[in-house]
């Protein structure tokens, strides 16, 4: 079963239109773009909550970055896998991946000839689901389930996920 945080935090009620930024600093491919474009609309398909980026990343809502070892937030990254990413709670916003991943963007993870390959489209739906308030699931097929198995896609919502995002909005 899908959790939330303590206290139940979610985006307001009257802001469904959400925005996100990458970090100016990170100079991020189209293609890489696009995978946290289609990890989101995951999440607008089963929601009246939309996503758009902007390039102002001060005032975006949500704040998407690539960051190596200790970058100012009190959580340093590890180096190649362990901690693969985090994103903090609503109304928080932030969404940092560890740099030193082999992030595979496009393409089918299993034919990768890295062993410490991550697929970045698993990753940035599970962190997205944080991002909009939930906690981890319970459900082994969930998307916000705690653990991903190396290798593997995992980027269709399950029901469970489902169930939980339309409880929170
Ligand atoms: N990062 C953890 C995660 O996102 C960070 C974390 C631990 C966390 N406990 C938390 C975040 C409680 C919010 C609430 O779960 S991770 C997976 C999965 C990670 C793990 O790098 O370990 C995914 C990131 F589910 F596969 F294990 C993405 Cl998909
Ligand atoms: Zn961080
Ligand atoms: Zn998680």
């Amino acid at each position: 079963h899908f959790t939330v945080f303590p206290g139940q935090p979610r985006w307001p009620e009257g802001k469904q239109e959400l925005t996100y930024a990458f970090f100016p600093g990170n100079d991020l491919s189209k293609t890489v773009k696009s995978v946290f474009a289609t990890a989101f609309a995951r999440w607008s398909e089963v929601t009246t909550l939309t996503f758009t980026e902007t390039e102002s990343y001060s005032s975006a809502d949500m704040k998407i970055g690539f960051f190596e070892g200790d970058h100012g937030d009190g959580e340093p990254f590890d180096g190649s896998l362990g901690t693969l990413a985090h994103a903090f709670s609503p109304t928080n916003g932030r969404f940092h991946l560890d740099a030193a991943e082999d992030w595979v963007v496009s393409g089918d993870i299993s034919k990768s000839s890295l062993p410490t390959a991550v697929d970045l489209e698993s990753v940035a739906v599970h962190e997205i689901g944080h991002l909009l308030g939930l906690g981890h699931s319970s459900v082994e097929d969930a998307i916000m389930f705690p653990t991903i198995s190396s290798r593997m896609k995992k980027v269709v919502l399950a029901e469970d996920d489902v169930r939980g995002i339309q409880y929170l909005y």
